[in-house]
């Protein structure tokens, strides 16, 4: 059967980026599917975190996925350090997966930086715990942005390999294709699966950009965002009339597809309005868009920030369900490797 599993990080507050590049899909399948959402502060972790900042940002990130309309019946919201087949499941990752598969991971390279020495173990590890988190669930389906996909493959591969290595064990314990693991699929679709940063197209939008004005945050009052899609970099020519016409204009492409997913209409609609028109005219119509959108929800996550007990109440009500379905498979995983459960 179907099982959706996604997360974001708690390492600051959510950005447009995350919302359309990711969070819309989430929305959208938790009609459709059984959906797990995650805040992930085991991968927070990965590099340093203070610890009160931490337990600011797992709320903050709670609230904004409640806010941005994922409901804690409907899906299970949780924050992945409270259900420990994530950390037990990494583990017999960490001995599946290969040095060679990691060392070509490009987000470690552009994460580490040039101190690569100093990055942490577990940064270099992130994937295979990425890896666990999905298939703790034996989910099938990760909407995620474009930046993502390099690990999903990372994911099938170790799924892949696990099914190899033990695949007689698999058999004897009651699975008689030999698939234990499925590979999960990376559901990454609409016009804005790579937002770029406002300052830069040729940049993804990101928290960790020290500009705040490259990023819209899902916090941002209306004055912000206007000011903000006012300043944002473009060229001097009048829009394009077809795709065709965004060639080196990352700028101009990144603007029509956040405006595109925004109002939920094909990319080609939204030129066939805009085309030839310059940017100002466009920008003040985004810049209404993106506060019609942004606004009532950096309302929401305003008002259910001022109930900290609220948050951690559906926490613990989403760790407890996953721990439901993650603890049986981690079981089964045990078996499989050869453990003795006690
Ligand atoms: N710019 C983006 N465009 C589309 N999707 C994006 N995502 C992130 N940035 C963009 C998607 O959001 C989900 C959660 O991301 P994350 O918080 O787990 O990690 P990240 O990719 O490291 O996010 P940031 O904002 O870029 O953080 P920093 O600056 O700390 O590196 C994922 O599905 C991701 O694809």
């Amino acid at each position: 059967t179907p099982r959706v599993f996604s997360g974001m990080q708690p390492t600051g507050s959510l950005h447009l980026g995350n919302y359309l590049g990711a969070m819309v899909n989430w929305i959208k399948m938790q009609e459709t599917h059984e959906c797990i959402y995650c805040v992930v502060d085991l991968h927070a972790i990965t590099v340093w975190q203070d610890p009160a900042e931490l337990r600011n940002a797992i709320r903050q990130v709670t609230a904004a996925y409640i806010a941005a309309g994922l409901d804690p019946k409907k899906s299970i919201l949780f924050n992945q350090s409270q259900v420990s087949a994530h950390a037990e499941l990494a583990w017999v990752f960490n001995c599946v997966s290969r040095l060679g598969w990691l060392n070509r991971m490009t987000q470690f390279k552009e994460k580490a930086g040039k101190d690569r020495e100093q990055a942490s173990v577990g940064l270099y590890a992130y994937p295979n715990l990425m890896a666990a988190d999905i298939l703790a669930y034996r989910a099938t389906h990760v909407p995620v942005g474009e930046d993502q996909k390099q690990h999903l493959e990372l994911a099938r591969d170790i799924a892949q390999k696990f099914n190899n290595d033990f695949s007689a064990s698999i058999i004897a314990e009651g699975f008689a294709d030999g698939i234990f693991f499925p590979q999960p699929e990376p559901v990454i679709t609409g016009a804005a699966t790579r937002v770029m940063s406002l300052r830069d197209g040729s940049k993804k939008m990101s928290k960790s950009d020290p500009s705040d004005l490259s990023r819209i945050n899902m916090t941002d009052d209306a004055d912000t965002i206007a000011k903000k899609i006012q300043k944002a970099k473009t060229d001097p020519e009048p829009l394009p009339s077809e795709e065709g016409g965004f060639s080196g204009r990352p700028e101009a492409e990144n603007l029509i597809g956040i405006y595109a997913t925004l109002v939920d209409k094909p990319v080609d609609a939204v030129l066939a309005e805009f085309g030839g028109q310059q940017f100002s005219a466009f920008k003040k119509v985004l810049a209404d868009a993106l506060v019609a959108k942004i606004e009532p929800i950096a309302n929401e996550i305003k008002r259910l920030t001022g109930d900290p007990a609220e948050i951690d109440r559906i926490l613990a009500d989403g760790s407890s369900r996953a721990r439901e379905i993650a603890t049986p498979i981690m079981g089964k995983v045990k078996d499989i490797v050869g453990f003795i459960r006690s």
